[in-house]
């Protein structure tokens, strides 16, 4: 992780205050289960049958130790545990590639046990009514077949910055942190489609991973999305196994999930077994109703929108994220500090940052990266030096290739809460 500048020092901003992440921690873990209580304890509870329901053990209260989620940061934000849903907060996310171990988890269902994945006999298997056959593919196959590709791709999950919305939307309360740019390896998902044959009347594809539904019902899936084909046949739609050099991490779907950079992460398939290549919009799990889907045209906040009316998210949104300083810190009058972080745009380039130490009343414009490759997220950094002692906001804006930019107030208020791509703002202190 990167050191705070030698004049900028830290002080918790408010939403860390130390008494109320005891006390909502406490809180949270008085509600686990057991099994994930022993999954954060690390041991098995031996006398659990007579530990009293919302007793949190003794070792959990002990401030120090951290929440472990395998495999994970212990600064990622637990927002969920049946299932795992953790978000990352923004000053985790300042390397430009994400590290596997910060980023976000969104599970919506019980993931397979990490000891029951077994590599030598996973298979992904291709059909559907517009595959020309069916066809599976064992992972040294699809290593070995097809042409192995590496690219940097953005996952965000449709709710991020659900949390704001009013009235309030049913879901994980994402607040900033359900997205991350990881370096992806694997193989093109066109590749592998094209091997198996798509007949002409294919429009869409389908995914199913090997995780469980939360009602432990076998025959219901927890998730089962997809995307247009021409989405599918892109350049940059993978089919990958490594992130940033090594395996998947656990959580994130190892040992082989779909990338589709741009469009909600929700597309992204993990632990994937099949492939479904269909001739009409598929109908999986979480294809319908409110989920992943918002009124085709703007509706007021509260208001009902019928089924029919309600349309499928496809690309992201703009949208920016300041990742240095962390919200709080306390700056040196005069002294110059730098500020960073990312911006993305879906299907889209950035091509500008502004940012503003005054509420909005004036923008300056901050130095912008390219994308390392399509469908990357691009880095944006500025050097800011304040006068004048007290309280500052510093606010971020991206502007997309079509002119289009973030909102400074929550945008349109759809029935689950998705596509918030409002300003990002950090508080700082002159002193
Ligand atoms: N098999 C499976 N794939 C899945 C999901 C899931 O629950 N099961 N969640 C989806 C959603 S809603 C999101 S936002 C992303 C999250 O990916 P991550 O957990 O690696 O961040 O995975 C998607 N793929
Ligand atoms: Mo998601």
């Amino acid at each position: 992780m990167h050191k705070f500048d030698k004049n900028v020092t830290l002080k918790n901003s408010s939403l860390n205050d130390p008494t109320r992440t005891q006390s909502s921690r406490r809180r949270f873990l008085g509600t686990m289960g057991l099994a994930a209580l022993q999954l954060t304890l690390g041991a098995r509870i031996v006398h659990a049958a007579a530990l009293p329901p919302g007793l949190v053990p003794i070792l959990l209260e002990d401030d120090d130790l951290p929440f472990a989620i395998p495999g994970k940061h212990p600064g990622l934000i637990v927002l969920n545990d049946k299932p795992i849903n953790a978000e990352t907060p923004p000053h985790l996310l300042d390397p430009d590639v994400t590290p596997r171990d910060v980023f976000f988890v969104r599970n919506n269902g019980i993931p397979p046990g990490r000891s029951e994945i077994r590599l030598d006999n996973w298979t992904l298997t291709i059909g559907g009514e517009s595959a020309k056959q069916e066809k599976s593919y064992s992972l040294k196959e699809l290593k070995s077949k097809f042409k192995n590709t590496h690219l940097h791709l953005t996952l965000e999950c449709g709710g991020n910055g659900r949390a704001e919305y009013n009235p309030p939307a049913k879901g994980n309360q994402w607040t900033t942190g359900a997205v991350g740019c990881a370096k992806w390896t694997g193989v093109r998902l066109k590749d592998v489609l094209e091997d198996v044959g798509i007949k002409p009347d294919a429009v869409y594809i389908g995914y199913y991973g090997t995780d469980r539904h939360l009602s432990g019902d076998a025959a219901k899936d927890p998730i089962s999305r997809g995307v247009p084909i021409e989405k599918a046949l892109q350049e940059e739609s993978m089919i990958a196994w490594a992130m940033n050099d090594q395996d998947i991490p656990w959580l994130n779907g190892y040992p082989l999930r779909l990338v589709f950079g741009g469009w909600p992460a929700s597309c992204s398939g993990k632990w994937l077994e099949k492939i479904v290549i269909r001739n009409k919009v598929h109908d999986g799990e979480k294809m319908d109703g409110s989920s992943y889907r918002v009124p085709c045209s703007p509706v007021a906040p509260g208001e009902e929108v019928a089924d029919s009316d309600m349309c499928i998210i496809e690309s992201m949104p703009v949208k920016s994220l300041i990742t240095y300083p962390k919200s709080g810190a306390m700056i040196s009058s005069g002294a110059s500090f730098t500020i960073r972080g990312h911006a993305w745009a879906g299907e889209k380039e950035v091509t500008e940052v502004q940012y503003s130490t005054d509420f909005g009343a004036t923008w300056q414009v901050s130095t912008l990266s390219k994308p390392v490759n399509r469908l990357a997220w691009q880095h944006f950094k500025a050097n800011i030096t304040l006068i004048e002692k007290g309280y500052y906001e510093v606010w971020a804006r991206a502007i997309d290739d079509e002119g289009i930019s973030q909102p400074m107030l929550v945008p349109g208020w759809n029935p689950k809460g998705y596509l918030n791509n409002a300003c990002h703002r950090i508080a700082v202190k002159i002193v």
